[in-house]
């Protein structure tokens, strides 16, 4: 049966690719993000099961006032994908900006949890749905530079295992995804705001793609209802989880 999937952060990376492939599986998508432009032009290449629908997800009153919000026939949403999300920065904690903090706990905790408490109710009412969350590798593995981006994204790991233990006896389902890296997206360029600095991460990799995500959604998302990933972890094959940090004396 298709689905009707809203995909926060639809405008770039991942989510472009979570809506290109859902709606090439034949679902619905209502594809989410500020920037209306880019969500305009994905409409015209995917079509009318694609809904364009602006939304800055720390905007709490326009994010309470979905599903209502949506126009008829797209209110009942059967997948949602918090996918919207951001680092900035990579200097020390104690040389960090607040407003960097501040605006990751924005998008990465108070959007994705205000945007779960407009879906949940219908799910739980109508017994059937998903939600699927995209957290990160940072969220389990620290690394310097690591702070509040992988703190918001332990956040999203443990909100997503708490949703499941209160949804327990219902058939709507919640599943945490944590990627470890992944280029073809815009990233690394929002961390550092130097796009030659960005592409420096990926230099001599062959790093995940934004398609391998959307394939991992989609294979979470039509296993059978009886099946719910919890979590999820993935990285590309040249990537692996690194020793602990010693400080050597005169190193
Ligand atoms: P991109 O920067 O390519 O895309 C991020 C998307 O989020 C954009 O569509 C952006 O759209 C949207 N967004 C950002 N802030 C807001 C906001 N306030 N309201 C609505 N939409 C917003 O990143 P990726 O596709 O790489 O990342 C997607 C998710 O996956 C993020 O949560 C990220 O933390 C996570 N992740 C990424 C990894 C990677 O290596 N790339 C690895 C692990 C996890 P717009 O600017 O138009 O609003
Ligand atoms: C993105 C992966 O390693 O840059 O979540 O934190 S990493």
């Amino acid at each position: 049966m298709p689905h009707t999937l809203f995909v926060s952060g639809a405008s770039a990376g991942f989510g472009a690719a979570i809506a290109r492939r859902f709606i090439a599986d034949g679902h619905r998508v209502i594809a989410a993000a500020r920037r209306g432009d880019r969500l305009a032009a994905l409409g015209q290449e995917l079509g009318e099961r694609l809904l364009p629908f602006t939304l800055d997800v720390t905007d709490a009153e326009a994010v309470a006032a979905l599903p209502g919000s949506l126009p008829a026939g797209w209110q009942e949403v059967d997948v949602l994908v918090n996918n919207a999300g951001l680092a900035l920065g990579l200097d020390p904690a104690q040389r960090a900006k607040l407003s960097d903090w501040d605006q990751m706990v924005a998008t990465n905790v108070t959007g994705l949890i205000h945007l779960t408490h407009a879906f949940l109710p219908g799910m739980a009412a109508r017994d059937r749905g998903h939600i699927v969350n995209l957290g990160s590798t940072a969220a389990h593995y620290p690394y310097p530079g690591g702070h509040v981006y992988g703190a918001s994204k332990a956040f999203v790991a443990q909100f997503s295992l708490n949703l499941r233990a209160d949804l327990v006896g219902t058939n709507v389902r919640v599943s945490d995804l944590d990627p470890g890296l992944v280029g073809g997206t815009e990233f690394s360029t929002v961390r550092f705001g130097d796009p030659a600095r960005a592409a420096a991460i990926y230099a001599g990799t062959t790093p995940l793609t934004p398609e391998d995500i959307a394939e991992a959604v989609a294979w979470v998302v039509g296993l059978p209802p009886h099946f719910n990933v919890n979590r999820m972890e993935i990285m590309p094959t040249c990537q692996a989880p690194g020793p602990l940090a010693i400080k050597r004396r005169g190193g």
